[in-house]
């Protein structure tokens, strides 16, 4: 959450967008990480736009606590490699539909990241992926936060074995 936590040292997920174009995606990201109780923040700031704010947000980042970066662009989208390239924490990246080939350029441009310096990668405009896999991330040193991942996948599990159709399975 970004308002209500007192602590902002609990910030364990910075989310960056491109754009206040892309924020949906963020927004649907800190969706997913609110409902796991696992705190993060937005900032928009654009890595071609701005790239000394972006480099003062990461360099500040982890010293806020930030454990994991979600990083979201579209178009030539270098936001979540240039992320990548200043810290070693992990970095997922979210390509967002637009462009001339609707997302497919933001994919490739994310995803093809040189030997060196991994960008995650999830589908196009997949926020709530990028969250699910952060919060994977945090669980490999947070029992309680996996058993939550636990109890989400037994739901969904739950809600597609009581749909009407699957009746008698
Ligand atoms: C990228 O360019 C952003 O991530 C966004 O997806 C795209 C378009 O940005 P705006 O022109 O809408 O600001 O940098």
């Amino acid at each position: 959450m970004t308002d209500a936590t007192p602590d902002a040292t609990d910030r364990r997920v910075g989310i960056v967008v491109g754009s206040r174009s892309d924020i949906a995606a963020a927004e649907r990201a800190m969706a997913v990480l609110d409902e796991l109780e696992v705190d993060s923040e937005i900032r928009v700031i654009s890595a071609h736009r701005a790239p000394e704010l972006l480099a003062r947000f990461i360099a500040g980042a982890e010293a806020r606590g930030i454990r994991v970066f979600i990083a979201v662009a579209g178009l030539a989208a270098h936001l979540p490699g240039v992320v990548a390239s200043q810290t070693t924490r992990p970095v997922i990246g979210v390509p967002m539909a637009g462009g001339v080939s609707d997302g497919l350029d933001a994919l490739l441009a994310i995803v093809q990241m040189p030997k060196g310096v991994p960008v995650a990668t999830v589908g196009v405009g997949n926020g709530e992926n990028a969250a699910l896999l952060a919060a994977s991330i945090l669980a490999v040193g947070d029992p309680a936060l996996g058993s939550r991942l636990a109890a989400r996948r037994a739901d969904q599990a739950a809600a597609i074995a009581g749909d009407p159709a699957n009746e008698g399975l």
